[in-house]
């Protein structure tokens, strides 16, 4: 009996998902096709459809990968039916060298397979802010989030590093939490089998308890803030980075910080500059950045606004306004250090030569900007503190863990909490923070 040929000798049509072999690791980049390496291979490209026009008796398709974008001409007649934006393609054909292609190269096509076809894409040229938030999900697609993305992993991938080399530890606390550090008002409740819980302004209190273990610890978690207002600068949902250090005082926590700020920035302007350009970003602006930062001490700031005809009375929290004023023509980030004790919670260290001031600094970056961090020593004396989480209207038994921490062997510390949003806002020179995430989270908006 004649034996049948084996599946496996067929060729298998290119038209066909299941012909995409995605396990054999051979798969082209975009990145990598945009050179003279590959002038006159033949490659099987796979991507979206970014941009389509037709010319005589070609179609130019601009397709898009994860890594680039690039040009294929093909013969209208292989086409044989429309080919819509964003659908999904595998484009066969012979890299050829052309300056008019973006990026200099092309693919000559001789054939072309939609994988995922598209509907009429809804984004075109004319859209509202409004619009592109109703369809993120989709406008992640775009260059420009796209490349705040890869801008914000770089940043994070500079603090791991730093972290790293510093011999600081990773933790993991907890979300769910059972009281407050930022203020009332604020608060994400929820309901914890008939208990009120909330979502964490902060992982500070706990990462405090694990100094005892680690000494050195930091956590990069969401933070939620009920945030009653619409700025540009809040999320109800932000993405917190946040350390604490034991053995260490006010001076040691600022220098931690300028040095930790300026490995983030410097791996971004190292790792994508092509992508902070595209933003409007020069990636020399970052490398200049350079510890030690500018220190203005808060009686300062007061003068510095009665100079320039700001309203600021004495003892009060600097609103975005004066931190505009005071940053706008800075080049690297300041601190503000020390603030009244009023305007800062009750975990902040009284200045024991001056009892109404804290030893507590926010991190304002340059440009106009404004505060991207708060940092300061902690207050390590028991009654003090409990005198103080009564002064907020807190209730001390919900403390009692924390309070612990002043009871068993109490330590000078410090530590800090940074915004990777706002810090993204400023080296992306966004106008709104809602670009520095896929889906920032508003008064009004949790859809998509
Ligand atoms: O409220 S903070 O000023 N300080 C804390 O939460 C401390 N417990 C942190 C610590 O020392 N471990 O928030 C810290 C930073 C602040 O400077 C902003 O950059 C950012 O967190 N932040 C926000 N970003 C976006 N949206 C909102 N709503 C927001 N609130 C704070």
């Amino acid at each position: 009996m004649p034996r049948k040929p084996s599946a496996h000798k067929e060729e298998k049509p290119i038209s066909s998902i299941s012909s995409i072999r995605l396990d054999e690791g051979k798969r082209i980049f975009i990145r990598d096709l945009l050179n003279e390496k590959n002038e006159g291979k033949q490659v099987s490209l796979l991507g979206w459809v970014w941009r389509k026009r037709e010319h005589s008796n070609d179609i130019f398709v601009v397709v898009r990968d994860s890594t680039g974008v690039m040009q294929a001409v093909i013969p209208s007649k292989l086409v044989k039916k429309p080919i819509y934006i964003e659908a999904s393609v595998e484009i066969t054909g012979v890299v050829t060298k052309d300056e008019r292609a973006p990026g200099g190269f092309e693919i000559r096509a001789s054939g072309i397979s939609i994988i995922g076809d598209s509907e009429k894409y809804p984004i075109s040229k004319d859209f509202s802010e409004e619009f592109l938030l109703d369809v993120r999900h989709l406008w992640n697609r775009s260059t420009k989030i796209k490349n705040i993305m890869l801008v914000r992993e770089k940043v994070l991938a500079g603090a791991r590093d730093w972290f790293a080399s510093q011999e600081w530890h990773e933790v993991n606390p907890p979300i769910l939490t059972g009281s407050a550090v930022e203020g009332g008002a604020t608060l994400f409740e929820l309901d914890y089998h008939g208990k009120t819980a909330y979502l964490s302004q902060s992982a500070q209190l706990y990462l405090e308890t694990l100094i005892f273990p680690l000494e050195k610890v930091w956590s990069l978690t969401p933070s939620f803030r009920a945030e009653k207002s619409r700025t540009n600068r809040h999320l109800m949902e932000f993405w917190h980075l946040e350390g604490e250090v034991a053995w260490l005082d006010f001076e040691g926590i600022l220098k931690a910080e300028e040095q930790l700020l300026t490995a983030m920035v410097h791996r971004a302007a190292e790792a994508a500059p092509k992508e902070l350009a595209a933003l409007g970003r020069d990636p020399e602006d970052l490398f200049r950045i350079k510890p030690p930062f500018k220190r203005v001490h808060y009686d300062e700031v007061v003068k510095i606004m009665k100079k320039s005809g700001i309203e600021m009375e004495a003892g009060e929290d600097l609103s975005s306004e004066h931190e505009k004023q005071l940053t706008a023509k800075e080049k690297a980030p300041i601190f503000v250090v020390e603030y009244p004790k009023k305007v800062k919670p009750f975990y902040t260290k009284i200045d024991q030569n001056r009892p109404d001031f804290v030893l507590s600094a926010d991190m304002l970056a340059p440009e106009g900007y404004g505060e991207i961090s708060t940092g300061g020593q902690r207050e390590d004396d028991l009654d003090a503190i409990i005198t103080r989480i009564k002064a907020e209207g807190f209730n001390p038994k919900a403390y009692e863990w924390y309070l612990d921490l002043r009871r068993y062997g109490s330590v000078p510390h410090s530590g800090f909490g940074l915004g990777i949003d706002r810090l993204v806002k400023w080296i992306t020179k966004r106008e709104t923070i809602l670009d520095t995430l896929p889906y920032p989270r508003t008064l009004s908006r949790i859809y998509p």
